[in-house]
């Protein structure tokens, strides 16, 4: 041994040397190229460019611990598949149910995942009191929905689906759906509503095939979406579904797409992808639409429709990166080394600040109070013949242990529906007093309250009064 002229230590130590310096250098492109030091899991190696990889989860698979088990490991995103739509979240209307939805969003928060929230107005899956509906009525109870259901996931979500599948299959027009049918602005208005429950989560537009750049379905969206961007409705995203399937196949203009889509000023995201098949075949289109997504700086995650073959929507077609048995397929490889081979990294600018009409309050405050009293303010979002309204009503130095705000209408307005507070009246100078759970307010701190109207909102200060 003693006459071995190079022993292998002082070579370790240089090489972690010039790994120390690179990393130092800001040289992360280091660990992206596909070497010993390729990121192991999808979601590490989506994240070595700036993105995420994300899968639908149900959430009584949550007991599972094979599935939690490749979910942990693997995914940096989550979409519950069922739980946050319209009939889980408001099974009966005005009565809102978050116990499933919450396990996936709590899941996902305690391991670092994002959480793209699925979805907030869409013609399928509404609860038997909202298929039943029609008109301005329905209007409303879909803008309470999304005023709610926002509101509530407020600083959780990533992204909104605020809007999905809202185009006809064929044609090139807007599919016909009792949603389509409260008037043509009922996707813009759904925004705009989402935007002012939560201003930090970006809003998708989210649908299928609309992956093919030369098919109508396609150019109906991108029009939309170039209609919203130039009026200022605040849309932030569009989700691409990409559910490939012989009938639908993965196009080779799907990075026309995704780059016509991000020349809009949206990020694009792939957002529930599952691509029918086996074998290298399904393997090398997994590869191919990885590398579309990474040849396009503002596509900045991919999501698949779920963990197992078994755990598809469509099973029978095995769609997906893992068997029933929770082992790895080709296409789990070819598509790990796609994101490994790396791409552009995104960029992403932070969500555009809420754009509504008219021009965000707060539009009036009380005088804050000397040591006592409480003080209101509050937004409007508002649409052409309703609002929503947002009221924050903050306690003064010595706390409060009931509270009550009054606000003015214009005339023609009036509640149709409140939420955290009780309103005497609906039109005119309309009193919010506390529920039983929110009137007391410790000293400085606030609560909030909402309600939504017909007619214009509110423009007159508020005033607070302790009870
Ligand atoms: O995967 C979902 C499945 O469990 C439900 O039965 C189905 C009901 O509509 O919805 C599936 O998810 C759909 C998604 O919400 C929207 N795009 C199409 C998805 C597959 O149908």
């Amino acid at each position: 041994m003693s006459d071995r002229p190079v022993p292998r230590r002082p070579r370790l130590r240089t090489t972690l040397t010039l790994l120390a310096a690179s990393v130092a250098a800001g040289g992360l492109t280091l660990f992206v190229a596909p070497s010993a030091d390729a990121a192991t899991t999808l979601g590490a190696s989506a994240a070595a460019s700036g993105r995420y990889f994300g899968t639908a989860v149900a959430a009584n698979k949550l007991s599972d611990s094979t599935y939690v088990g490749i979910l942990n490991r693997e995914f940096n995103s989550v979409t519950a598949e069922n739980e946050m739509k319209i009939d889980a979240t408001e099974p009966q209307q005005n009565q809102f149910t978050f116990g499933n939805a919450d396990r996936i969003v709590n899941h996902a928060i305690a391991q670092g995942m994002k959480v793209r929230g699925h979805t907030l107005a869409w013609h399928s899956q509404q609860p038997g009191w909202m298929q039943g509906m029609e008109g301005t009525a329905l209007r409303q109870a879909m803008l309470n929905h999304v005023t709610r259901v926002a509101t509530n996931y407020r600083g959780k979500i990533d992204t909104w689906d605020v809007v999905n599948e809202a185009f006809a299959d064929s044609g090139g027009g807007r599919r016909d759906s009792n949603l389509q049918r409260t008037g043509n602005d009922w996707i813009e208005a759904a925004f705009r509503a989402a935007r002012a429950a939560d201003p930090g989560a970006k809003l998708c537009y989210n649908d299928y095939n609309i992956d093919n750049w030369t098919w109508a379905k396609t150019q109906a969206a991108y029009t939309m979406v170039r209609d919203f961007k130039a009026r200022g409705v605040p849309i932030d995203c569009v989700g691409l579904q990409s559910h490939f399937n012989s009938g639908s196949p993965y196009p080779s203009n799907y990075r026309t797409t995704l780059q016509s889509f991000a020349a809009l000023g949206v990020d694009v995201q792939i957002t529930e992808l599952d691509i029918e098949g086996s074998g290298q075949t399904q393997a090398t289109t997994y590869g191919n639409v990885v590398r579309d997504c990474l040849a396009v700086a503002r596509c900045n995650g991919i999501t698949v429709w779920g963990i197992r073959d078994t755990d598809s929507w469509r099973a029978s077609g095995t769609p997906l990166l893992f068997d029933g048995n929770g082992n790895k397929k080709a296409a789990y490889t070819s598509t790990l080394d796609a994101l490994n081979a790396g791409g552009t990294n995104p960029t992403t600018p932070p969500p555009t600040s809420p754009t509504v009409s008219p021009t965000p309050s707060p539009t009036g405050t009380t005088p804050p109070p000397s040591g006592a009293g409480c003080t209101a303010t509050y937004t409007v979002n508002a649409w052409t013949g309703g609002f929503t309204a947002s009221v924050k009503v903050t306690a003064g130095g010595s706390g409060v242990n009931g509270w009550a705000v009054t606000l003015t209408l214009p005339a023609g307005a009036a509640v149709t529906n409140a939420w955290n507070a009780q309103n005497s009246g609906t039109t005119g100078a309309v009193r919010f007093a506390n529920v039983s759970y929110n009137g007391q307010i410790a000293a400085g701190s606030s609560t909030e309250f909402g309600f939504q109207g017909t007619g214009s909102g509110p423009t007159a200060s508020p005033t607070c009064a302790t009870s």
